[in-house]
């Protein structure tokens, strides 16, 4: 497939830097959507089997799945669908394009999947407070939704020009949706803006863009398959541990790299 090495307009590259995120964006085909909703739903039916080979689990929701939103880390490592999703010639050139670095290398993948009428919440946060064991801050993160998505389904929230807010602290995955309010700046406006998306759009966001998600009140399923993507000058900030659970340690200073975190920018279609 060609895509072009720029696929976003100028106002919508215009609008993620002012607002730190951007959103509908088109991403994926229906085929590849009915592909990526069959993998996440392979990986769930067996998450329990495959959880040591996955990043991380959110330990909430496997103590209380009832009322914990599911979510994870690493199912490229897992399912054939998901790996391939990594290097989608759409994803990256919109990555590359946004993060305006010359190369741009794979993080790591999430899903989140609230089923119809589920209490879980995603508490408002900021990507990089999970982040900061790589620096410099130069990350994003595309979020795919593999089905329409609306405030009654429990769509993505951002708060515009949060990105400038500096970095806020860390709250626990099954905290209230709204915790984060207690620690913002003073004077912060908040303003939440929900951004409704239809299967195969996505919203992509700033590493420090202020965003969360509220409960499925709907009878619908709302799946996402998110990517996060880092320039490829990022460097390990600690090494005092792996940077994801059983990828290979790297000492701090080093680039981070190796086939654990691959260089997806310039593409073969880019
Ligand atoms: O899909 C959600 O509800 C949360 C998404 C999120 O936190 C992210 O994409 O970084």
């Amino acid at each position: 497939m060609s895509v072009r090495a720029r696929p976003l307009s100028t106002a919508q590259a215009e609008s993620f830097v002012r607002d730190g995120f951007v959103g509908p964006v088109d991403v994926l085909t229906p085929a590849e959507v009915a592909a990526t909703r069959q993998a996440v739903a392979e990986v769930i039916a067996r998450l329990p089997a495959l959880s040591t080979q996955l990043y991380e689990v959110e330990h909430a929701y496997t103590e209380r799945p009832g009322e914990v939103v599911c979510h994870f880390l690493g199912g490229w490592r897992v399912h054939p669908a998901l790996a391939a999703l990594v290097r989608h010639p759409r994803a990256v050139a919109m990555a590359a394009q946004l993060l305006d670095a010359p190369t741009v290398r794979f993080w790591h993948d999430q899903v989140f999947a609230k089923p119809p009428r589920h209490p879980g919440v995603v508490p408002w946060h900021q990507d990089y407070s999970y982040w900061t064991r790589t620096a410099p801050a130069c990350h994003l993160t595309i979020n795919i939704l593999l089905d329409d998505a609306d405030e009654a389904s429990g769509c993505v929230q951002f708060v515009p020009g949060s990105h400038r807010w500096g970095l806020l602290p860390r709250l626990p995955f099954d905290a209230p949706l709204e915790a984060i309010r207690a620690h913002l700046p003073a004077g912060a406006a908040w303003r939440p803006v929900p951004v409704p998306v239809r299967a195969g759009q996505a919203t992509i966001h700033h590493s420090h863009t202020l965003h969360g998600s509220d409960q499925n009140r709907s009878e619908r399923w709302r799946r996402a398959a998110v990517l996060n993507y880092m320039g490829g000058h990022v460097r390990v900030a600690d090494g005092s541990t792996p940077l994801l659970r059983g990828a290979p340690l790297l000492p701090t200073g080093a680039l981070v790299e190796g086939p654990w975190f691959p260089l997806v920018w310039p593409s073969a279609d880019g």
